[in-house]
């Protein structure tokens, strides 16, 4: 497409291109060029035209689109299709209803706003547009049904590894779907499945990440953060998709072979906060404090009690807090 092929020629110059330069260049009219520079400002490039100099694009905003996105994947092993919205009630809704219409697996659903983001029983996630990152892998992999939990893990593991490699923070995981930095909530992980007798039809794993939010509604002020607040920057979201889903698809793939979490127990304890810590349990059959030591090869939490015997707790059937707080 013109407009892509546009964006490249001034990527890869950091100076003006001269208009006659660029029809020569694609064989197209001057009103053609300045037709699609002007749909690449619409969509938030910040490309500017000079009388006599041409165009040229300054920084690299961050803009999330189809085109951004699709050239992130390109290259990831396990993601060929990619669907870009501006806004949708919920990502996860979104892959469901893709596979129920039997689309093809694995695909990669993003928004740049959601009306409806869901949390886990019920709750809410917050996704104002412009800012964040609402996005959810459907995949099918060929495994029986009580392994699709652990992909929660998997997920949480890419999502703290590529916050690191793209932004230098110290991101960790509290066990199992929380990824924090400095004791603050940066990113929820929703996994939804649907299953029948031969096993999983589908599963959703539906990522929300914090990148350039500014600020957040009261109720989750002092709980929740930002990778604009922890570092300062703003953050080019389509990078960080790409940086996620290429540690996803490794560990995935890990996963897959192995059928449980061993080749990336060890990865995930390191990157686990509530290790070593004191945690109270809220399991439903009565509330009980130890410390968590880390998890199991299928993905269970390791917490020795205060008679020393350790119990291994499933995700989804109880909560974990730190005795004074979050963590
Ligand atoms: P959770 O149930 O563990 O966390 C939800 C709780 O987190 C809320 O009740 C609120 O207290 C707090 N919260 C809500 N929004 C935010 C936010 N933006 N940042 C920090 N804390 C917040 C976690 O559920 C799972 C979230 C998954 C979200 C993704 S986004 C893409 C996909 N689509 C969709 O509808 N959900 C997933």
């Amino acid at each position: 497409m013109l407009k892509e092929t546009i964006l490249q020629l001034l990527r890869e110059k950091d100076a003006y291109v001269s208009g006659q330069d660029l029809c020569e260049r694609l064989g197209v009219t001057r009103t053609a060029v300045w037709k699609a520079v002007g749909k690449l400002k619409e969509e938030g490039y910040d490309i500017r035209a000079v009388r006599n100099r041409g165009y040229r694009l300054f920084g690299e905003a961050d803009v999330l689109n189809a085109e951004e996105l699709a050239s992130e994947m390109k290259g990831n092993p396990l993601i060929p299709e990619t669907e870009f919205y501006k806004r949708l009630d919920s990502t996860n809704q979104a892959a469901k209803e893709g596979a129920e219409k039997g689309k093809s697996m694995p695909r990669l659903y993003v928004a740049d706003e959601q009306t409806a983001g869901r949390g886990r029983r019920g709750r809410t996630w917050v996704s104002p547009p412009g800012t964040g990152i609402w996005m959810s892998v459907l995949l099918k992999p060929q495994l029986s049904s009580d392994k699709a939990a652990m992909l929660t893990l998997v997920a949480a593991l890419a999502v703290a590894e590529g916050i690191r490699r793209e932004t230098g923070l110290s991101a960790g995981i509290k066990w199992p779907n929380d990824i924090v930095i400095g004791g603050r909530k940066v990113c929820g992980i929703l996994t939804e499945m649907s299953a029948d007798m031969d096993g999983i039809r589908y599963v959703v794993v539906g990522i929300g990440i914090n990148a350039n939010t500014e600020t957040f509604p009261a109720e989750i002020r002092k709980t929740a953060t930002s990778l604009r607040m922890e570092t300062g920057r703003v953050l080019k979201r389509s990078a960080l998709i790409g940086a996620v889903m290429r540690e996803f698809a490794g560990f995935y793939e890990s996963f897959v072979r192995e059928e449980s979490l061993k080749g990336l127990r060890e990865q995930y304890e390191a990157l686990l906060v509530n290790r070593g810590r004191a945690v109270t349990v809220l399991d439903p059959a009565g509330e009980y404090t130890g410390t968590a030591e880390g998890i199991t090869d299928t993905g269970e939490l390791l917490v020795r009690t205060e008679n020393n015997t350790v119990r291994k707790i499933l995700s989804g059937e109880v909560s974990v807090r730190g005795i004074y707080g979050y963590i």
